[in-house]
């Protein structure tokens, strides 16, 4: 109980509705994270990692029908079907209430609810906003507990204050003297992951996994935000966070929107291959941002942990992530080593005998099969990452001084281009397209428009999201403050293989962003933005790379482009009225430099 009657009354009301066994307050404390972790182990749920090797790790296997986001069961339940838009799936606030309530009636028997006031965003923070989640998933409180800050200090500063509630359950009640499973969830077609924007609530059933069950992610920080900052007038973005540092010491903060699974937990704690520069990182995933009163943009990372996926994470392409997972990380669906410790396909040592796949056999290499899931994952506390920024943390967030756009993108798109203004920026989020991959269920490889890296995760009409971002830029306090808006392609390809050999070296591109930020670097204007002239990116000890494929990697091919446009006009097509009339004439001066 708290002194703040709303959630008193609100956990009573849900209390009658679940009917768990028993509630649970979390105090967020050591000793209370051990006890459910003791008790996940004793019920075959978790293993507990080998302590010499991986420090307080634990190791879980999720059923197979729930080992990521599920897109088509995500819902926006807005009054109007037309405020949820053309990109989303709606449904009737009243009537998915009927239909979650019928499914969340009973089902915590068997099970405790566990109550999670948590702060997404340093504690006391004017950026940061604070939810409750109640769950039956004791391993969803161990993970909310690294990727938020979770406890009873949250309530202190709550006091009587508003929150957004967060209902879980995993929808799987037990019945009297029923032996639980290891991983219980619902069947794919009655799990629900639904969002109120007009109440501010979400509501999640049938899931345990990743941004479907820890609410403070997906559906708090972004989808539920989006609709907050649309109200207050900042920005909730699908974001990472860096700080680059030039060799004479100087700094500037960059934020960074990839599709899911593009890489920008790679960018957001690099190791430069550049002599001199250093990058350290704010966050990976999540950035709010809202103008400070010198005028600039400030940005904070609403988490305080990373739901990183495993695969292909290595002390080559990451050293700083395997570095964050050394202790107090959970894994789930990677691979269990005969030793007590974990294993991925690319970690970087070959596969030991007697490895446990992600399905709980013994992997066997020559199968084909993978041991780990495509989208396993380690969560882990950012203060472990030996490249933490040191400002982090601080409540009143950091200086945003260029926005990076990006995908994985085999052609037509150039290493990096630059914005002429900021609606030209706008257009170029809101046309950001990729391949997919296994961050979410569904097709991989096939190329899809995902505006601001958005898609999934805009809680109203797109269109008006895009227009809520042009009037970011009419309403700056000053527009010289503005960021600098670049689109980065790591992934451009010929004959199949990369053009860009990426990570580390990703920092040359970031040097050259950090000059064009101090109004230097020189580029060549093009029909889609400044592009570096050839000499601008230091390619000095690249191996492999010549003036030649530079020239390949920063192409801008005009033909190209015009197969694009219809792509974007039919995109475009899509928003109607909801589309900014600065969108449309951005879509023109770009037809008319094509000569189209
Ligand atoms: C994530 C995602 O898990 O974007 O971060 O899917
Ligand atoms: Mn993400």
């Amino acid at each position: 109980m708290t002194k703040n009657q709303k959630l008193n009354q609100w956990v009573a009301e849900w209390t009658a509705i679940c009917q768990p066994d028993r509630v649970h307050w979390c105090d967020g404390s050591e000793e209370e994270n051990q006890q459910i972790l003791d008790s996940m182990v004793a019920s075959g749920m978790a293993v507990k990692l080998n302590e010499e090797k991986r420090p307080n790790s634990y190791y879980f296997q999720s059923d197979p029908s729930d080992v990521a986001r599920v897109e088509n069961r995500t819902f926006i339940c807005s009054k109007k079907e037309e405020d949820a838009g053309p990109t989303n799936h709606w449904e009737d606030p009243v009537k998915m209430k009927e239909i979650l309530l019928q499914k969340y009636t009973g089902c915590m028997k068997g099970r405790t609810m566990y109550v999670m006031p948590f702060s997404m965003g340093p504690l006391g923070s004017k950026i940061a906003h604070i939810g409750v989640q109640i769950t039956d998933s004791p391993y969803v409180v161990v993970n909310m507990r690294i990727m938020t800050r979770m406890g009873s200090k949250v309530l202190d500063v709550l006091g009587d204050g508003d929150f957004v509630p967060c209902i879980h359950s995993v929808g799987a009640p037990l019945k009297p003297g029923q032996k639980d499973v290891k991983w219980p969830c619902a069947p794919i077609e009655e799990k629900f992951i639904t969002h109120f924007p007009e109440t501010h609530e979400i509501w999640s059933y049938g899931s345990g996994y990743g941004g479907n069950a820890l609410l403070g992610k997906k559906c708090f920080a972004l989808r539920i935000a989006t609709v907050m900052a649309r109200e207050q007038g900042w920005l909730a973005e699908h974001m990472l966070i860096l700080g680059l540092t030039n060799p004479k010491g100087e700094k500037k903060y960059v934020a960074a929107a990839f599709p899911s699974a593009c890489g920008k937990t790679n960018l957001a704690m690099l190791v430069p291959t550049i002599p001199g520069w250093k990058v350290e990182c704010v966050g990976d995933d999540i950035a709010w941002m809202k103008f400070g009163a010198d005028g600039r943009l400030y940005a904070i990372n609403p988490e305080a942990g990373f739901f990183g996926v495993a695969p292909y994470t290595s002390m080559q392409t990451n050293p700083n992530a395997l570095l964050s997972c050394r202790a107090n990380t959970i894994f789930t669906n990677v691979g269990l080593t005969p030793d007590g410790d974990i294993w991925w396909e690319g970690i970087g040592t070959d596969c030991p005998a007697g490895t446990i796949n992600w399905k709980n056999q013994v992997h066997d290499p020559a199968s084909g099969e993978v041991c780990a899931h495509p989208n396993s994952r380690f969560t882990a506390p950012a203060y472990q990452c030996p490249a933490i920024d040191k400002d982090w943390e601080n409540p009143a967030g950091v200086p945003i001084s260029a926005i990076l756009f990006g995908g994985r993108r085999p052609s037509t798109v150039p290493l990096i281009h630059e914005a002429m203004s900021w609606n030209h920026g706008v257009f170029m989020g809101s046309i950001v397209s990729s391949e997919t991959t296994a961050a979410v269920i569904g097709q991989v490889g096939i190329v899809r428009r995902d505006p601001f890296a958005m898609l999934p995760f805009c809680g109203y009409n797109m269109g008006d999201y895009f227009g809520h971002w042009i009037s970011i830029g009419k309403n700056a306090p000053d527009p010289t403050k503005l960021p600098k808006v670049f689109y980065v392609n790591w992934f451009r390809k010929e004959n199949g293989k990369f053009l860009w050999p990426g990570y580390g070296d990703n920092s040359r591109v970031l040097a050259y962003i950090f000059d064009r930020c101090d109004g230097k670097g020189e580029t060549v204007d093009t029909v889609i933005g400044k592009v570096p002239a050839p000499s601008a990116i230091n390619i000095e000890g690249l191996k492999d790379m010549t003036p030649e494929k530079m020239a390949k990697v920063l192409n801008v091919d005009k033909e190209e482009w015009k197969k694009e446009i219809a792509l974007i006009d039919e995109h475009y097509a899509r928003f109607g009225s909801h589309l900014p009339k600065e969108l449309a004439a951005e879509l023109q001066g770009f037809k008319q430099r094509l000569g189209i």
